[in-house]
């Protein structure tokens, strides 16, 4: 797979790169090595089953560790970081396969079978020890806070090589989100469409970055629906999906809105995909995230009154709160190894907070965008009673044309969700040529 090549051409740069983030990171903060811990499995109460197995993002960072609970990373810098590779001798379940060399070669790779045998390589000197394992618990340098902030905020500019995954990641998810649009056509439930899109991108469920969101008709008003109902509807008029993918552990986080037939609510989707589109171009180098937040709540306040949904102008909804009936979340977040990847709140290694605007409680990321940045742009336009009926209850009938609210809420609401690199220049939009390569 060519796409596969890329990721591999470009790993040796990104070790490269972990190396010198790291050096800095600890020099600064007084530390002499790192112990990076994947994490253990967790067993559910008074049974014997795992929770689905998610390796400590920070682990992931320096290699694609994805399945490897046990696994232990020691970084000092100066020398070949040291990869205690847990290989259980196990007949219950299937160890962990010898690493493959495009990644493994950079690392002094020494295979365990004890997930405590780590512990005889721990550096000399001030140790820094990160993740949430159990066999972490009681060391005294567990997590320190500005160490990771510094590991957070370098983690904002992805290398190439994180790039090409997020790439290739978003390939996946869009094949699959041809084919989930594909069953909402023929009429398939929420459960049958979730079950195609899962075969088109080759991934189960615990291999998602995130649970699907598969809502049909008013289920699409629901912002973090997670049912998967079984029964086809009687009518179909809309699909929301919001679904990603992963590659080496890198998540592609896309979401789409289709209408049935034609008529507003089909109208209302193409409005707000130009909408998205003209968000998405704005996103460069030293633009305040915050502000492409607001400038959203205005073009949605915009297209809100154009379908004579909203009676008062764009300006006045955004200033009185009525345009967060409609758009309650925020414009987008970082993404990486993490859906909501880390570092979107804070200034600096004190993880001084940069403030979400007023009123606008839900907003991910309030950074100015750097080149390497890779964000989501996903505004959104819903009909949700909850809110309809608060703001009712607190406004009477003001500045919202009821019998137009009626009318369009069987159809749920509207999300476009692409991701884009932030680059010196023009931004990159990962998502739509990943759909375009579809035909
Ligand atoms: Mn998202």
């Amino acid at each position: 797979m060519p796409s596969q090549t890329v990721i591999c051409d470009h790993y040796d740069q990104h070790v490269a790169t972990c190396q010198e983030r790291w050096a800095q990171a600890l020099a600064a903060e007084g530390f002499d090595a790192a112990v990076i811990h994947a994490g253990s499995e967790i067993i559910s109460f008074l049974d014997d089953y795992h929770y689905p197995f998610r390796t400590n993002p920070h682990l992931l960072a320096w290699a694609p560790l994805t399945r490897h609970h046990d696994s232990v990373l020691v970084v000092e810098p100066g020398n070949r970081p040291v990869l205690y590779y847990y290989q259980p001798d196990d007949y219950w379940y299937l160890p962990p396969s010898d690493p493959a060399s495009w990644w493994a070669d950079h690392f002094d790779v020494r295979s365990v079978r004890d997930t405590g045998q780590w512990r005889d390589g721990v550096p000399a000197g001030r140790v820094a020890f990160i993740g949430d394992a159990p066999d972490l618990q009681g060391r005294d340098e567990l997590n320190p806070e500005r160490l990771l902030n510094r590991l957070h905020l370098d983690r904002t500019r992805k290398t190439p090589y994180e790039l090409a995954c997020i790439a290739e990641s978003s390939r996946v998810a869009a094949r699959a989100h041809v084919e989930a649009e594909r069953a909402f056509r023929e009429g398939c439930s929420e459960y049958e469409i979730h079950v195609r899109y899962c075969e088109a991108a080759g991934l189960v469920d615990a291999e998602l970055p995130y649970g699907n969101i598969v809502a049909l008709n008013t289920n699409g008003a629901v912002l973090h629906y997670q049912q998967r109902q079984h029964q086809r509807p009687e009518v179909c008029r809309s699909f929301l999906i919001d679904a990603g993918a992963t590659q080496q552990g890198y998540a592609s986080d896309i979401t789409r809105t289709y209408s049935a037939n034609g008529g507003s609510f089909s109208e209302m989707i193409e409005a707000m995909d130009g909408l998205q589109l003209g968000l998405c171009d704005g996103m460069r180098a030293g633009v305040d995230y915050r502000d492409m937040h607001l400038r959203a709540h205005q073009d949605i306040a915009g297209v809100l009154h154009d379908f004579d949904v909203i009676t008062v102008d764009p300006a006045t909804a955004v200033e009185s709160g009525l345009s967060s009936v409609f758009f309650p979340h925020g414009l987008g977040h970082y993404l990486g190894l993490q859906t909501h990847d880390v570092a979107g709140l804070i200034a600096d290694e004190e993880g001084t907070e940069l403030p979400r605007p007023e009123g606008h409680p839900f907003l991910r990321l309030t950074r100015t965008l750097e080149a390497g940045n890779v964000l989501t742009v996903e505004p959104g336009l819903y009909f949700i009673d909850t809110l309809l009926n608060g703001w009712r209850a607190r406004n009477g009938d003001d500045g919202v044309n009821w019998a137009r609210v009626e009318e369009l809420s069987p159809y749920g609401g509207i999300r476009i969700e692409d991701n884009i690199v932030v680059t010196e220049g023009e931004p990159v939009n990962l998502t739509r040529p990943a759909f375009s390569a579809q035909g």
